[in-house]
């Protein structure tokens, strides 16, 4: 049995269960109100300055380098990252379509996964076809802003940057020389980077009690299975983007990974849950049918007392108060610093980011979302499936479609391509990966000729459910 078919065969076991505006924020005001004036102070500051022997202002070379030749003979690792611009027309919420601008044809677009001191060396095409421009400023860079300035159709450019700071870090398109970029990124053109610490993430520690309530602790290897969460939204009149909702924060769609509840049960989980494919057991399942294709949407899951660790980016134009409904976010670290732990929600706001590290005790459904309600209702909220909650393990063993029983239906169904990300020093392989995300059909048959499962083909070959 090859990789891929022994892939499918598992899948069909479980199957059957179930600014950069330039400054010009900056008043002259502020500028003042911030300025240190020496002269009202009652000391030395320069002659103290002078007595610890001077200051040193260190800019290392690297950070102004765009000079991809002298970047690429340093012995660094070199990344290359191939991005294309393309505006293509995407599903949404409610069986109609918006006018998309994508990255590859994919919203998110594909996400950069580096090592802390790599060279990332970016290329961005815009093809012949393409109406407008379009330009990559990539967060996790140190260069000047010129480098991103905008690409013209059919032309490519190329620039080249050490990943210097570890964390999560956002790309998107800088617009027209500037022009539209609100327009070019709420309608698709965005994404991350995701450089890993050059020694590797951290052991999760998670405070307990244990016994009749002595405080324990619990210790967790650095290895985890990895999600990402891109959060954003549209703004929307007949499909085409509207700037006037923009300024008036008038949400058409909240979107996870681009899509609206793209995270939740499709028509096979409401057989194996209610024993009727159309009989929906959740309050809202907008993507539930197999002609939805690489659309329909899919749980995530992950096993019980297992690290998980979550790459969330905040792309939008609205805050994110990043909650998981029933469980407490074990770690919050940003860049590669601990900024919290064990805490309820965190914030992000406009273009930042979190690594998020969490252990699910107990098996059951968790509900992620953005705790704004106007986001959770616009599509702001996607579950998370951990363990065997619905009991389907004896049922599978029994009718001998599974040996024995498994941790996670993630060894059956496996986790949508879009929110897994690649492979770092630390992740734990998944399973199994179906095709999911706001694609083209081009980008999912790449997807499928990779070895990723069209579960949407595989689902009308299993057996019926016992
Ligand atoms: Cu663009």
């Amino acid at each position: 049995m090859n990789k891929r078919t022994s892939m499918l065969f598992t899948i069909a076991a479980v199957a059957v269960m179930g600014a950069t505006l330039f400054g010009s924020t900056y008043t002259q005001t502020q500028i003042t109100g911030q300025s240190l004036d020496a002269s009202k102070l009652n000391i030395d500051v320069l002659e103290q300055i002078h007595q610890m022997g001077g200051l040193q202002l260190v800019m290392p070379q690297a950070f102004a380098e765009t000079d991809c030749g002298a970047l690429e003979s340093t012995g660094r690792t070199v990344v290359e990252f191939n991005l294309t611009g393309e505006s293509v027309e995407l599903p949404i919420m409610g069986g109609k379509t918006f006018n998309a601008m994508t990255f590859s044809g994919q919203v998110p677009g594909p996400t950069l996964r580096v090592t802390q001191g790599d060279v990332v060396k970016m290329t961005l095409t815009i093809p012949d076809d393409e109406r407008v421009g379009h330009g990559n400023d990539m967060h996790a860079s140190q260069i000047t802003a010129l480098a991103f300035d905008s690409v013209n159709p059919g032309e490519s450019k190329q620039f080249c940057y050490i990943a210097e700071a570890a964390g999560v870090f956002k790309y998107h398109c800088s617009g027209v020389h500037l022009v539209g970029m609100d327009q070019h990124v709420l309608s698709g053109m965005y994404g991350i980077a995701i450089v890993d610490p050059a020694n590797g993430y951290k052991k999760l520690m998670v405070e307990k009690t244990s016994g009749s309530g002595q405080l324990d602790r619990q210790f967790y290897s650095a290895d985890a299975l990895e999600f990402t969460l891109q959060f954003n939204q549209l703004y929307l009149t007949d499909g085409n983007y509207d700037a006037g909702k923009m300024f008036d924060h008038h949400t058409t769609a909240t979107v996870v990974n681009g899509m609206q509840f793209g995270y939740t049960p499709n028509m096979l989980h409401n057989l194996l849950i209610t024993g009727d494919a159309d009989k929906n057991f959740f309050v809202v399942q907008p993507w539930t049918g197999l002609d939805q294709k690489q659309y329909q949407s899919q749980l995530l899951y992950v096993e019980n007392d297992q690290h998980v660790r979550l790459f969330i980016e905040n792309h939008g134009n609205e805050p994110l108060f990043f909650h998981i409904v029933g469980e407490i976010l074990d770690r919050v670290t940003q860049g590669n610093r601990v900024q919290s732990a064990a805490t309820e929600t965190w914030l992000l706001g406009g273009s930042q980011n979190m690594i998020a590290d969490i252990v699910f005790d107990e098996p059951g459904v968790y509900a992620l979302v953005n705790h704004d309600y106007a986001a959770i209702y616009t599509g702001g909220l996607g579950l998370f499936v951990a363990g065997d909650p619905f009991g389907l393990n004896p049922r599978l063993v029994n009718a001998g479609i599974l040996t024995e029983p498994v941790p996670s239906y993630a060894y059956a169904l496996g986790n949508p391509s879009d929110a897994v990300p690649p492979m770092g020093m630390n992740s734990i392989a998944h399973p199994a990966v179906n095709v999911h995300g706001l694609y083209t059909d081009e980008v999912a048959s790449e997807m499928i000729d990779a070895g990723m499962i069209p579960l949407w083909e595989v689902i009308p070959t299993l057996p019926p459910v016992p």
